[in-house]
C-alpha cells in the first residue's frame, strides 16, 4: 500500500487526517503541498479544489478531510476511531459537522483580522458571535471528559483538537483572555485531549508550526 497526503502543517483539516494516521499508526508520505509550484500543480491535477489536505491511496485521490478520514476507516486500517454503536457513530458526526460548518467557517473569518492594522471591526463583531453560537452548540454535547464520544479516541476528537488549538489562541487576540471561561466543559474536554499521546503531538506541531510563521511575521 502506497499512502500519501498533501499537507500543510498550520491547516487544521490537514492535522485532523494527521492525527487520525497517528493514532492508527499508519505508514504514510506527507508532504506538503504548497512547497513548491510543480508540487501546486501537482495538487491541482489530482484535486480540482487544490485544497490540503489530500489524500492518494495507491491510485485513489480523495480531498476533503472528513472523507478522507472516512475512508482510511472504511478500509480498516490500524485500530479503527469510530464508535460501536449507530447512535454513538451519529454523536461523532455530529460534533464534527459543528466542528466544519459552526466552528470553522467563522475562526476561518476571523483568521484574517487578526492583524489590528485594517480590522473590519463590524466582520469581527459579527464572526465572534458566530464562533460563540458554535462553541456554546459544542459546550452542550461534551461533558468534560477526554474524549468526545466514550472512552477512546474517535474521529470527532480529530476533528476537533486542531480547531480548539486554534480556538485557544485566537480568543485572546481578539481580547477574550480566557476563551473557556463560559464553556468549561470544552475547556476540560481540551485540557484533558491533550493527554493523548496522539492528539498531543499534532497540537505541538501546530504550536511549532505557527510560532514560525509568527516569527516570519516580526
Ligand atoms: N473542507 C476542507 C477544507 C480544506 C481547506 O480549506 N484547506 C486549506 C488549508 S487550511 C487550503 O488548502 N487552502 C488553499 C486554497 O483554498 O486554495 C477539508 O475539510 O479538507
Amino acid at each position: 500500500m502506497s499512502m500519501k497526503i498533501y499537507n500543510a502543517q498550520l491547516s487544521p483539516y490537514s492535522a485532523r487526517v494527521r492525527l487520525a494516521i497517528y493514532a492508527k499508526g499508519l505508514d504514510a508520505e506527507i508532504i506538503d503541498g504548497f512547497s513548491t509550484p510543480e508540487l501546486e500543480a501537482e495538487l491541482e491535477h489530482l484535486n480540482p479544489m487544490a485544497k490540503v489536505p489530500t489524500l492518494v491511496l495507491d491510485d485513489v485521490v480523495v480531498p476533503e478531510s472528513e472523507v478522507i478520514c472516512e475512508y482510511i476507516e472504511d478500509l480498516g486500517l490500524g485500530p479503527s476511531l469510530r464508535p460501536e454503536s449507530a447512535q454513538d457513530k451519529a454523536r461523532m458526526r455530529l460534533l464534527s459537522r459543528i466542528g466544519d460548518l459552526y466552528v470553522m467557517e467563522p475562526m476561518t473569518k476571523l483568521f484574517s483580522q487578526i492583524n489590528p492594522k485594517g480590522r473590519d471591526q463590524a466582520l469581527v463583531d459579527r464572526e465572534l458571535a458566530e464562533l460563540t453560537k458554535g462553541m456554546n452548540w459544542l459546550a452542550k454535547y461534551l461533558d468534560g471528559s477526554p474524549f468526545a464520544v466514550g472512552d477512546r479516541l474517535t474521529l470527532a476528537d480529530c476533528t476537533l483538537a486542531p480547531m480548539l488549538y486554534f480556538y485557544a489562541q485566537i480568543g485572546p487576540m481578539f481580547g477574550a483572555a480566557e476563551p473557556f471561561k463560559n464553556i468549561p466543559t470544552v475547556g476540560k474536554y481540551y485540557d484533558g485531549l491533550r493527554s493523548n499521546p496522539h492528539a498531543k503531538r499534532v497540537i505541538d506541531e501546530l504550536d511549532l508550526a505557527l510560532a514560525k510563521v509568527m516569527g516570519a511575521k516580526r
